[in-house]
């Protein structure tokens, strides 16, 4: 027998009659009526109603992929930095004026309920937000996909700025519920740690096969968020694991008195999922943090063999039909456990699993930075994961045999090969564990995966040459574009139509008009209003005054020593001194925006923060500098906010060190929103300038060779630094505590570390980078041509949507239509 279910009841475009849906959902989902609603009640209400849409077409997706028999992508990511979800839902299903319209029907303010939504920060930065544009785009290009994390109920932390310094706060983004999320009980998967691994014989003594015992377990429960693609047809999951013990308290130990021990399951099932390691660079290094890596990868694991089986019947098939993806090295122990599963759950021999684990696995690479490479003591393997660490050795001994058959290395190359490293304490290298398991192992820029196989992987690059492709990093425009700047997009729509938005390199109609003067007045229009928003945020938070007719030149990323916010501040410093001794000349007003967090351990992040605020707090106050130079530091930046500043940057600061961002992301989101860049050679900057045009982007600096070449000898950053009266200047005002008079000590290491060794360059760079500064200013005083080239910028940022990136996925490594 089969029912028709009634489907969502009323004609999408009608507000009045979505406002009675709005009210219904409200009285019989939430139980309240309009009289006792809260604001959270009607944002709920609200994302009932478009849920319920989504749903249909989440079950058709699903339905469709299994009917078809199509082949699934898994994106395994122990970061998915959603953000909110309403606005991009709404948009993208083609509800978002509709339900606005509606809302005010009921006298609700969209824009206020939005902002109450939490901000699903589960991740750091660049990684968790490509996953969250990756899970856009597949959905966008209809690629039947599952991402699989972890539903951390603490993601990243809340900073607050206290006295110029970080403070990490607990951030509960679950306190007033999810109405995104759909709690699978059923879907839940035993997972083990510990214990010992017992040997089968069978027949005559013989080996049959390994069987791990663990000695503690937990369940990892399916949380479902449906992810919507542009225009709303194709709907993917993003399925997050959440811990649970498998009794709620052990009662035998209870019993006997052991009223901790009794709790020990639960606890430890609880820590599973409580927080996001706040580091993107720094070692986590704790055990918790391969438990929390070993607890996702198994429980996807367990999931994608189910499904498989369950649809297939056996899993010689499963390269055919699935393609799971490593975002990094987190999901690296996923090689062994799929080995694990093959061989001793599903009897597959060893040559057998290894072929359909290679053939189904693929590993991304997002950094080059050696203390971001995972590494994990043995000693430690072996006592969590004992049966993975003799699948491990397995695996070393059949990669180590193909190097040495292949008679391309010595006995220094096989060690570098080797997935163990064996210079003191022995440990295992992720990264070659990622890369042996996996068929294709990708970069995320040009540069970067040239860089790739030129340090890092350059032995097991000579080993297995087609293994390192290029998949350079893309961004979605409906998030990044269309949802965010709904003035930008409206004018683009006037101006060249719509078809933009269903084709992003249609932006290109617009090129043209950046020798319109009418054109580029209502552009210059369009981002003088973005500015007047973030004037005002920047007024509401902070109680600090910035003129929206002055330059806007932004910096917002995480804080580390290789991005050189240092750079910047240092510049500001020099800028400040000049204005001081030189009042007659007409000085630039300028406004330098900053964001970030720093990890918590990470001491000269945090000094750098200190050091932008106590920069800023005098910059700010001095009169002699007329306003002409504002220094603003944005506390807790995330999603949410860079929504904001970065349609209202005119500048977009990407000045890492030549050779250490993997890619950036932001610089995209920057210029496809109108703002000039000021960058390196580094990452995808010079993808962009290829793009945009050399003219239309501030390049300077050392490139990645001359920055390696210095390094390996013969820099000398004390003879820079005195070749250069605004450096020395500037770092000697710091140094000596004109900016901090509380404790002129403060900034003497920091500042120190320039003049004895500068591995960032930052001496190194601050002529070149001080002198295209001058350049932005004379091009900001020929305003038309400023306009002109923004316009220029967001034409040509197409081709960094990530749909073109994940269709280069899909054919190159997937191997599935899109
Ligand atoms: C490493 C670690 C080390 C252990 C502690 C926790 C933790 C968390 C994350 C990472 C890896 C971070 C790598 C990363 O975020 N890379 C960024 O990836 C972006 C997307 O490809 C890229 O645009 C950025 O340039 C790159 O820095």
């Amino acid at each position: 027998m089969t029912f028709e279910l009634p489907k969502p009841p009323v004609d999408d475009a009608d507000p009045k009659a979505l406002a009675a849906e709005i009210l219904r959902s409200l009285r019989y989902r939430i139980g309240k009526d309009a009289s006792v609603a809260t604001q959270y009640d009607w944002l709920d209400a609200a994302i009932q109603v478009v849920r319920d849409r989504i749903i249909e077409h989440w079950i058709s997706s699903t339905k469709q992929a299994y009917e078809e028999g199509a082949k699934r992508v898994y994106y395994l990511s122990l970061e998915f930095l959603i953000g909110r979800l309403m606005r991009d839902a709404f948009s993208n299903i083609g509800m978002l004026e509709t339900m606005r319209k509606a809302l005010a029907e009921l006298k609700v303010d969209i824009d206020v309920i939005a902002a109450l939504e939490p901000d699903a920060a589960l991740g750091n930065g660049g990684l968790g937000r490509l996953a969250a544009c990756f899970m856009e785009s597949m959905a966008t290009v209809g690629i039947p996909a599952h991402g699989y994390g972890i539903r951390y109920a603490n993601g990243m932390f809340r900073q607050e700025i206290s006295d110029g310094w970080q403070v990490e706060l607990p951030e509960t983004w679950l306190d007033h519920g999810n109405p995104w999320e759909f709690e699978r009980r059923e879907r839940a998967f035993g997972v083990g740690f510990g214990g010992s691994v017992e040997s089968v014989t069978g027949e005559g003594g013989r080996l049959e096969r390994h069987v791990w015992k663990p000695t503690d377990h937990v369940l990892a429960v399916a949380y479902d968020t449906p992810v919507v693609g542009w225009r709303g047809t194709h709907v993917n999951t993003l399925r997050l694991w959440s811990g649970m013990p498998v009794d709620p308290i052990l009662l035998d130990r209870f019993n006997a008195g052991d009223h901790i021990g009794a709790l020990a399951e639960s606890n430890m099932a609880d820590a599973l999922s409580r927080v996001l390691y706040p580091a993107d660079s720094h070692k986590a290094g704790q055990e918790l943090r391969l438990k929390q890596e070993y607890f996702f990868s198994s429980a996807s694991l367990q999931d994608i063999l189910q499904r498989h089986i369950s649809q297939y019947g056996d899993l010689s098939s499963l390269p055919d039909k699935a393609a799971i993806h490593m975002n990094d090295t987190h999901p690296a122990i996923a090689v062994p456990e799929l080995m694990r599963l093959l061989m001793d759950v599903h009897v597959v021999d060893f040559d057998a699993a290894w072929d359909i684990t290679k053939r189904t696995f693929a590993y991304t690479n997002h950094t080059l930075l050696p203390e971001a490479l995972e590494s994990w003591p043995v000693p430690l393997i072996d006592r969590l994961l004992p049966r993975h660490m003799q699948i491990i050795y397995a695996i070393n001994a059949e990669v180590l045999l193909e190097a040495r058959a292949s008679h391309k290395f010595d006995d220094e190359g096989i060690r570098r090969i080797s997935l163990i490293n064996e210079d003191g304490e022995r440990r295992v290298r992720m990264g070659n564990l990622a890369f042996a398991g996996s068929h294709s192992v990708n970069g995320v820029s040009g540069l970067h995966t040239d860089l790739m196989k030129a340090t890092v992987f350059a032995d097991l690059h000579r080993l297995y040459p087609d293994r390192i492709n290029n998949k350079t990093n893309g961004i979605t425009p409906r998030r990044w574009l269309i949802q965010c700047n709904p003035g930008l997009t409206g004018l683009v729509g006037k101006t060249i139509g719509e078809a933009f938005k269903d084709d992003i390199t249609r932006l290109e109609d617009i090129d043209r008009f950046a020798a319109d003067a009418a054109f580029r007045e209502k552009f210059a229009a369009v981002k003088r209003q973005n500015k007047v928003r973030l004037a005002n945020l920047v007024n509401e938070r902070l109680g600090i005054k910035v003129d929206p007719s002055a330059l806007f030149d932004v910096q917002i990323k995480r804080i580390h020593e290789y991005k050189r916010q240092l750079l910047n501040i240092v510049e500001a410093v020099a800028l400040y001194d000049q204005i001081r001794s030189r009042p007659e000349k007409d000085w630039l007003p300028r406004v330098k925006f900053f964001g970030g967090k720093a990890a918590p351990s990470y001491h000269n992040a945090k000094m750098i923060i200190k050091l932008i605020n106590d920069v800023a707090k005098v910059v700010n106050r001095d009169p002699a500098v007329r306003g002409l130079l504002k220094i603003v530091f944005m506390p807790n930046y995330n999603v949410s906010l860079a929504e904001v500043m970065i349609p209202a940057a005119d500048l977009s600061e990407q000045i890492s060190t030549a050779g250490m961002e993997a890619s950036g992301t932001g610089n995209m989101k920057f210029a496809l929103n109108g703002a000039l860049t000021i960058g390196t050679l580094d990452g995808a900057n010079v993808e962009i300038k290829d793009h945009v045009g050399a003219a239309n982007i501030f390049i300077f600096g050392l490139t990645a060779d001359e920055v390696a070449k210095r390094r390996a000898g013969g820099y000398d950053p004390r003879a820079v630094i005195e070749a250069s009266p605004e450096l020395s200047q500037a770092l000697s005002a710091i140094s000596s505590g004109v900016f901090s008079p509380d404790d002129p000590e403060r900034y003497r290491d920091l500042i120190n570390g320039i003049y004895d060794n500068d591995w960032f360059m930052v001496a190194g760079d601050f002529d070149a980078y001080a002198k295209a500064q001058r350049k932005v200013d004379a091009l900001w005083r020929a305003s038309p041509e400023w306009n002109a080239k923004a316009i220029h910028n967001v034409a040509r940022m197409g081709w960094f949507s990530s749909d073109r990136t994940i269709r280069e996925y899909a054919r190159d490594i997937w191997n599935v239509p899109a």
